[in-house]
């Protein structure tokens, strides 16, 4: 069957996170991603957090699946030119290097351009023009500078980074659909263009609601659905929400049967307002339905703390998926705390290739997430990371050198 984005090739100039999460979401939609990596090292990943001695990580391969892999020394002057046969053989360019290192490499945007007007050039980098663009960035600091950390955690701790990997997944994210754009645009202009996803940006736009906050704040001093409402005290900027809804229907996550030692025994619950009744029932405060003190959402927003303390007391008689059984059976809107050993063994989720098992040559096999994104026309097989250069005399051939060149650009250490 064919995919989405055959023909479409992608010269991936791109290490550690967000880079290859954007270009293995390319290759999954069937892009020819050729992932260029630095000859006898490659992607700094590949050794890091290694769990089997001298096998490429777990880093490394569920990030780059899907890719072909060739060694250039881009900064040999045979193999810069073996990096400008792929630049005028390419759609796309993608790059999360620090910021400048493509230009003192010798690949300005306008020598790009030389060699290949149709080339769309895509980097992330931590942040946009301004005070911070020339500073490296990583996950974490992304999280900070994007407001995620500061409206994360609850009121009385410090700040909280999220196990989400927003800065990094998050923008490659991001940027993958700013190359898909442009690739669409290039159909009717003929010409590639720029696209930069700077993960500030990106985290940013993931809280997006918290600038919303921050002028609901500004404007009126306190916002009822927030666990400081009504007895604590707002500040000038968005507080820590702890594990309040960030909508107008307020939840909690709430303990469940076990808790005490299982710290994944919990629920998270959701008082949405057409099933109060519901809840009411099912945690036997029948009379809260009718009485003025809870009947009605802006009754409640005072009273959430008691609420969700009446409600605990009925989760904790249950184990998580036995109020998510019952619950359900009323509509009403709760999740359970899963743990990632609880993921990797759900059987939907490897029925949808969510989590795929995925077999390498040295590794052995290995679980991975899987494309998250489906589409009905073009069907996502997942394939192993390739090992380091393993398709440098295949890519070489394509290009038209010849055996003997290879070598001899091989011996130069070019490739
Ligand atoms: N051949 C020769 N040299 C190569 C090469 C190749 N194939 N591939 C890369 N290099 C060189 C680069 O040209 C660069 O050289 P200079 O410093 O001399 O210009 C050098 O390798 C290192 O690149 P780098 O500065 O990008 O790498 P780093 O490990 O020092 O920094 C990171 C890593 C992630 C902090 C930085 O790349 C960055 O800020 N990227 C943008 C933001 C980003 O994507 N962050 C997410 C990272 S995931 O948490």
């Amino acid at each position: 069957m064919s995919k989405a984005l055959d023909g479409v090739r992608i010269l991936d100039f791109t290490h550690v996170q967000s880079g290859p999460t954007c270009t293995q979401l390319l290759a999954w939609f069937g892009a020819d991603v050729i992932k260029v990596e630095r000859a006898g090292a490659g992607d700094i990943t590949r050794e890091q957090l290694r769990d089997i001695p001298d096998v490429d990580s777990l880093y490394f391969t569920m990030l780059n699946h899907n890719k072909r892999s060739v060694t250039i020394d881009t900064k040999n002057p045979e193999g810069k030119q073996v990096l400008e046969a792929l630049i005028q053989k390419c759609d796309v360019l993608v790059e999360n290097f620090a910021p400048g290192a493509l230009d003192r490499m010798g690949f300005t945007w306008e020598r790009i351009q030389e060699l290949n007007p149709r080339m769309i050039v895509a980097s992330v980098k931590g942040f946009g023009p301004g005070p911070y663009e020339d500073c490296k960035v990583y996950e974490n600091v992304a999280q900070c500078a994007g407001g995620a950390a500061s409206t994360t955690g609850f009121d009385d701790g410090p700040p909280v980074v999220s196990g989400a990997q927003i800065g990094d997944s998050g923008t490659g994210l991001h940027l993958a659909l700013g190359i898909v754009t442009a690739l669409y645009q290039r159909t009717h202009t003929g010409r590639g263009q720029r696209v930069l996803a700077a993960m500030q940006d990106g985290v940013l736009n993931l809280c997006r609601v918290k600038l919303r906050d921050q002028q609901r704040l500004d404007r009126t001093g306190v916002m009822k659905e927030y666990p400081q409402y009504p007895n604590g005290t707002f500040d000038e900027a968005v507080p820590r929400a702890g594990n309040a809804s960030g909508g107008g229907q307020p939840g909690w996550i709430l303990k469940c049967k076990g808790w005490e030692t299982d710290p994944n025994a919990y629920i998270y619950f959701i008082t949405q307002a057409p099933v109060w009744a519901k809840i009411c029932n099912v945690i036997g405060k029948e009379e809260w339905a009718t009485d003025p003190d809870y009947a009605t959402a802006p009754a409640r927003l005072p009273r959430l703390k008691e609420i969700f303390a009446e409600i605990e007391r009925w989760t904790m008689t249950k184990t998580k998926f036995e109020a998510m059984q019952i619950l359900n059976k009323y509509d009403i809107p709760c999740g359970p705390i899963l743990s990632m050993k609880e993921i990797a063994a759900e059987p939907s989720l490897r029925k949808t290739g969510t989590i795929v098992e995925v077999d390498h040559p040295t590794r052995g096999k290995y679980l991975t997430v899987g494309n998250p994104i489906k589409l009905s026309d073009s069907p996502t097989e997942v394939k192993r990371s390739p090992l380091l250069g393993e398709h440098t005399d295949e890519v070489m051939a394509e290009l038209g050198y010849s055996p003997e060149q290879i070598s001899a650009l091989r011996t130069a250490g070019a490739i």
